[in-house]
């Protein structure tokens, strides 16, 4: 016992102590997930979340770009091809909201799809607030065998009487039935029913106490026939309960065939979605070195750009991991618009003038922020493979944005 008592108390303590010491948890483990896997799977962009302040039955707005990394690690599940299936979800806590619509390219996204590596998809899911509370909204990627994979996220705040949601339908029969409490009666009915049925059953046998140990003792210590111990009355009572129990399953299933002769099964198909046009290449990348300075929560990247547009272009920004590192010479007023949110407005450096049409150039961009640290990116130096993968977004003198994925192997400097 007081091994026992040495052991707990001071577990007891120290999760107390780590309970009281640590910040209040609001988000819901966005943190977590391996960086290999959020800088390698789906690149989130211009992520938007409106309004953040909703009241119940308001239409909260979720929508942004994407781009599956071509750098899609191979150990993983993928996206695309026969086995491929993706959907697009949102991550909120409980259903605090409703999903009123979801589409991808402006294809429904009820069902599952595939999508491409290295293509452009344009996403918009409509949600109405349906729970008081502040709520941290993601989208969210579901692969099939790999997860969810989460994606920027902002606040929203939904005030109001829960009592005032309204979630009214109309059917393809033309019916409008109220979702909160439709089938309600019918579920409390079935419930209870065989609630009941399982009382009366272990009630029976159960009546005379006790049971398990005495006929346990008849057969296996005095040897007697175990069929004897089941009564002529036993066997009529599991009669009742078995000719019962069959008339009240096949009777419902008439029933509701009586009541709803029209009927479709849920829909599990696939959809196809077809990705955005490619651009041209304005800006072709080769990455030749990408070194992570750990003291100094330094990202350098050492990279050869050609520019085959007509305008000079220049780096404004890299994204990786959901995070946005922000060129304040080209992107001017970046700001972050709430605490948390994925954005370093002057994190990245870029030491070299735009590059001309036509020429080709080695430039060094460094993307350096707490950030990274911050959101656990750094745990990059970790995996075994230490790969990873961005967007660099390039800007012509117009102000026109030309989007490059790069990716490979990044080296960690720890001095
Ligand atoms: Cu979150």
């Amino acid at each position: 016992m007081w091994k026992l008592k040495t052991k707990i108390l001071p577990r007891l303590m120290a999760s107390l102590l780590l309970f009281c010491l640590s910040d209040l948890a609001l988000a819901h483990g966005e943190r977590a997930q391996q960086a290999g896997l959020r800088t390698r799977t789906i690149q989130w962009f211009d992520t938007e979340v409106y309004p953040r302040n909703a009241k119940i039955n308001e239409i909260v707005t979720v929508k942004g770009r994407f781009i599956p990394s071509k750098w899609w690690p191979k150990h993983m599940a993928q996206p695309d091809g026969l086995e491929g299936a993706a959907y697009l979800n949102v991550g909120v806590p409980g259903p605090v909201f409703v999903r009123v619509d979801s589409r991808v390219n402006g294809v429904p996204m009820i069902r599952s799809t595939t999508f491409e590596k290295g293509r452009e998809y344009e996403y918009e899911i409509k949600l109405k607030a349906r729970r008081p509370g502040k709520y941290h909204v993601h989208p969210v990627i579901s692969i099939r065998d790999a997860g969810p994979i989460i994606g920027p996220a902002y606040w929203v705040e939904v005030t109001g009487d829960p009592a005032d949601f309204e979630n009214k339908i109309e059917t393809l029969t033309g019916q409008v039935i109220d979702l909160e409490t439709w089938g309600m009666d019918n579920t409390i009915f079935w419930h209870t029913c065989w609630f009941l049925v399982f009382v009366a059953w272990i009630g029976y046998w159960f009546r005379k106490l006790p049971v398990l140990m005495p006929r346990y003792k008849k057969v296996m210590v005095l040897g007697e026939d175990a069929d004897q111990l089941i009564e002529f009355k036993d066997m009529v009572v599991g009669a009742v309960f078995f000719v019962f129990i069959l008339t009240a399953i096949g009777g419902s299933y008439l029933w509701a065939q009586n009541e709803y002769p029209i009927t479709i099964p849920l829909q599990t198909g696939e959809v196809e979605v077809i990705p955005l046009p490619e651009p041209p290449v304005i800006a072709e990348v080769k990455v030749n070195k990408a070194r992570y300075r750990i003291p100094g929560r330094s990202f350098k990247l050492d990279l050869t750009v050609t520019n085959h547009g007509d305008s000079p272009i220049q780096v404004g920004a890299f994204y990786i991991g959901g995070i946005r590192f922000m060129n304040p010479k080209i992107i001017t007023g970046a700001i972050k618009e709430e605490k948390g949110d994925l954005i370093a407005p002057d994190g990245l450096t870029v030491n070299t003038p735009p590059i001309q049409p036509g020429e080709t150039r080695d430039i060094v961009v460094f993307a350096d922020d707490a950030l990274w640290e911050t959101y656990r990116l750094t745990s990059l130096i970790y995996d075994p493979d230490s790969r990873f993968a961005g967007l660099l977004m390039f800007y012509d003198e117009e102000g026109n944005r030309y989007i490059k994925e790069i990716g490979g192997g990044m080296v960690p400097v720890f001095t």
